[in-house]
């Protein structure tokens, strides 16, 4: 190939995936917010709704801030963002685990619009800054300056009542927080939830009518999914006592180094509208100091999550350990260890890759190449290991990442997940993130 074809694939390439990333998002619009998926995941999911916006901004910023605002107006009052809220107007018939089962009226502070009651990674405030300087102006100032208080909750929800292990993280007391449900990361705090997969006999799993069972998480996951909601519904979502009297509660890696990145995104936000952002700085490198201290394996040379019911950290080796890269002030040894342990035969990043990255460890004996999170490769874990090699400046590697993320899309569409070895399209066609992500990757070189 001359230098003069090269460039024109590359242009033709890029005018391709413009339009495919576009006209996915326009078609999962809903009114208000963008549905993940039109069949798999009909309302709106918090932590995709961030990664929509980023990608809106390149194209549609007032449906970004939309987006978000749509989104915040269902903060309950102590803070929390809830992982799903639901559109009553939803015509895609009954979901589960849907409003019924939920139950969020129930609970004090909850807001008018039935949600669940648990979160998600808080990747907000970093999604807010990038839709403000993708499509700068009066109006992103005001939407910030709006945003600012209610991103300002959000942390301080995980940082004070969801510390359950005292050190200064936030602790996940389901595996649908991290995002990450069925990660292998979850088997051992999972295993001591008391569960059977018969229960799950008297509901309708919504996903398995939409997508391939081997590619789902297992009846015995749901079943433990369902007692841990049980659990905390229970207690009407409050966190106090939570070490006392909930089976599940875990430091994820992923939710703390969105945590600590947070504060940085405030930082910024607050310097912009006026608002003092010494405070969010020392947040940030008290989080980041926290992560260290509690979740770095100095013998693997990774981070695990903390089973704080146990006070171990958990064996896995997966995608969660390497999203402390985003953090600004990583110490460099961490720096380090972090980019061997992803250019490693366990995850392959490479200034050209020649698979696409994983969710988890490749060598694992239990790698599955097709099954949800336990193996194939998703575009916004690529995506964020992307922001942690680009800011930390390795432009070679950053590269090599982009080009794997955008040759997946290219030739399999906005897929939800990818198979690991192949690139095949895996669970719902149509997802929203990878188009708007891949919206997002397309702008930056
Ligand atoms: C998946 O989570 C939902 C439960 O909330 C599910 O399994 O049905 C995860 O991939 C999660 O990260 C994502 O936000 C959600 C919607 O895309 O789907």
């Amino acid at each position: 190939m001359t230098l003069t074809t090269g460039v024109r694939a590359d242009a033709d390439r890029h005018a391709r995936l413009r339009r495919l990333a576009l006209a996915t998002l326009d078609a999962n619009w809903e009114h208000d917010h963008t549905v993940p998926s039109r069949t798999l995941y009909p309302h709106q999911w918090s932590w995709d709704s961030a990664f929509i916006a980023i990608g809106l901004a390149h194209v549609r910023p007032d449906r970004a801030w939309r987006e978000l605002r749509t989104l915040f107006a269902a903060q309950w009052v102590d803070g929390r963002v809830p992982h799903i809220v639901f559109n009553p107007a939803s015509r895609a018939g009954p979901y589960f685990p849907g409003p019924q089962f939920w139950d969020s009226a129930r609970a004090d502070g909850s807001p008018a619009r039935a949600t669940s009651g648990i979160v998600q990674p808080p990747v907000h405030a970093p999604a807010a800054w990038l839709v403000h300087r993708r499509a700068p102006g009066e109006a992103s100032v005001a939407a910030l300056r709006r945003l600012y208080p209610r991103l300002v909750a959000q942390q301080r929800y995980l940082t004070g009542r969801r510390d359950a292990g005292g050190g200064g993280l936030a602790s996940i007391v389901h595996p649908w927080e991290s995002g990450l449900d069925n990660s292998p990361a979850w088997d051992a705090p999972l295993a001591g939830v008391p569960a059977d997969e018969a229960v799950m006999r008297a509901y309708r799993r919504h996903d398995t009518a939409h997508a391939d069972a081997a590619q789902r998480p297992t009846d015995l996951d749901y079943a433990r999914y369902v007692a841990l909601v049980e659990s905390y519904r229970a207690g009407r979502y409050r966190d106090e006592g939570l070490l006392g009297r909930h089976p599940f509660l875990v430091e994820c890696p992923l939710v703390n180094a969105a945590l600590g990145v947070s504060e940085y995104a405030l930082a910024r936000i607050a310097a912009v509208i006026g608002a003092d952002p010494g405070p969010h700085r020392d947040r940030g490198a008290r989080i980041t100091e926290a992560l260290v201290t509690r979740l770095w394996d100095p013998v693997a040379g990774t981070f695990r999550p903390r089973d704080v019911r146990a006070d171990r950290l958990v064996p896995a080796r997966t995608v969660l350990g390497l999203m402390p890269l985003a953090l600004p002030e990583l110490p460099s040894a961490q720096v380090s260890a972090l980019l061997a342990e992803a250019c490693s035969p366990r995850f392959g990043l490479a200034a050209r890759m020649d698979r696409p990255l994983p969710t988890y460890d490749r060598t694992a004996p239990d790698f599955e190449p097709l099954r949800y999170w336990r193996g194939p490769s998703w575009i916004n874990t690529g995506w964020l290991l992307w922001q942690g090699l680009r800011t930390h400046r390795r432009v070679d590697l950053a590269a090599g990442l982009r080009e794997s993320l955008l040759d997946l899309v290219d030739r399999a569409g906005c897929h939800e997940y990818f198979h690991p070895d192949t690139g095949a399209g895996l669970g719902s066609p149509a997802f929203s993130w990878t188009a708007a992500l891949v919206l997002d990757a397309l702008a930056q070189e």
